[in-house]
């Protein structure tokens, strides 16, 4: 158990994020950090309250600045706006990147030693802007997508294939956006590849709802997901609070990897005590390189759009 983690933003994310890491007694406080004033003292309050029902000891303090994260051990970036219908996750970095550098700031100042997992859209842009601005090096600066991502297309493969969701394996790697790629070649049920339990037509119908999962729910709530993000983000925290070294999808800091330098992207990373402590590199077929490049030149893109604001 940590002795404090920090979650900012305590809108859908953040606010689901801080519950289930109470409950879950990952660490003795939480603290949920937000600007608007009274929602995270409320929704930390709320929560708290439901501790004797629920039977956790988990302290949850919300606060509008950052006095009370001071030294935490992790913390996981929520802030930011959602996306809204017709909005892809590329339309939302006027706003987040000024965001994201705020926070930045305030987590290089009051928790300096912090392993760091983004979530803000558009993530690999997001979590790019959080190491630049925090100069923390790659390792303790990580990006969550991929375990989201890679959860839909095994909940999508579990129901086509009609097994159990726990028996599918998948991986999505790339940007966190329509260039995400699904990857197929490893794709397994309990070690059979799928493409021998799912016809290739319906496989790649699989491979093109996950890319469009997000918008999909976007769709349905008239803003983003949560639930599943939220969980996904506590995968992660998990295995470097427990140094459970689970190899999961995340965006991590490349500096030669897959042949890409200076850039976040989504690849298999290695997550323990040590933070990002190996980026994975798999053989793809050719068709999954040129995939994976096309995504990194999107990724690069925004990377240099975000740098102009
Ligand atoms: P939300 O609108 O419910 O919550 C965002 C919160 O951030 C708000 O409460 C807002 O007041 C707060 N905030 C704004 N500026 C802040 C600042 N400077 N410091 C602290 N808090 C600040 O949005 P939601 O649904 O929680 O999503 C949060 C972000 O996560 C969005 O950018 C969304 O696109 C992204 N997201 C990313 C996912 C991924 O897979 N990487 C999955 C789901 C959401
Ligand atoms: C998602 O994939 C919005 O990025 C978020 O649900």
């Amino acid at each position: 158990m940590l002795t404090k983690i920090t979650v900012v933003g305590a809108g859908n994310v953040g606010a689901t994020t801080a519950q289930r890491l109470a409950e879950k007694e990952l660490a003795r406080t939480v603290v949920l950090v937000d600007v608007i004033e009274g929602v995270p003292q409320g929704k930390a309050l709320d929560q708290y309250e439901s501790a004797p029902i629920e039977g956790f000891d988990t302290r949850i303090i919300g606060a509008n600045d950052y006095g009370p994260a001071a030294g935490s051990e992790l913390v996981v970036v929520t802030a930011g706006i959602a996306r809204k219908p017709g909005m892809s996750r590329d339309d939302l970095i006027g706003i987040n990147a000024k965001i994201v550098r705020t926070v930045a700031e305030n987590i290089k100042r009051h928790a300096p030693q912090a392993f760091v997992i983004v979530v803000s859209n558009p993530l690999d842009a997001m979590v790019y802007e959080l190491k630049r601005v925090t100069g923390f090096s790659g390792k303790k600066v990580v990006g969550m997508a991929g375990v989201l991502d890679a959860a839909r297309f095994q909940l999508f493969l579990a129901r086509e294939a009609g097994v159990a969701v726990k028996d599918v394996r998948a991986m999505v790697l790339g940007g966190h956006g329509d260039t995400m790629v699904p990857v197929t070649s490893y794709c397994t049920i309990n070690g059979v590849p799928v493409s021998q339990l799912i016809a290739a037509d319906k496989l790649q119908a699989i491979v093109e709802r996950t890319r469009g999962g997000g918008g999909e729910l976007v769709k349905l709530m008239g803003t983003s997901a949560y639930y599943a993000p939220a969980t996904a983000g506590i995968v992660m925290a998990e295995s470097y609070l427990k140094d459970q070294k689970r190899l999961v999808p995340a965006a991590a800091y490349l500096d030669g990897e897959y042949g890409y330098k200076e850039l976040y992207l989504g690849v298999p990373v290695v997550i323990g005590a040590g933070g990002v402590e190996k980026v994975v590199d798999i053989k793809l077929t050719a068709d999954e390189k040129a995939m994976l490049d096309k995504s990194a030149a999107a990724v690069r893109e925004l990377i240099e759009a975000s740098k102009k604001l």
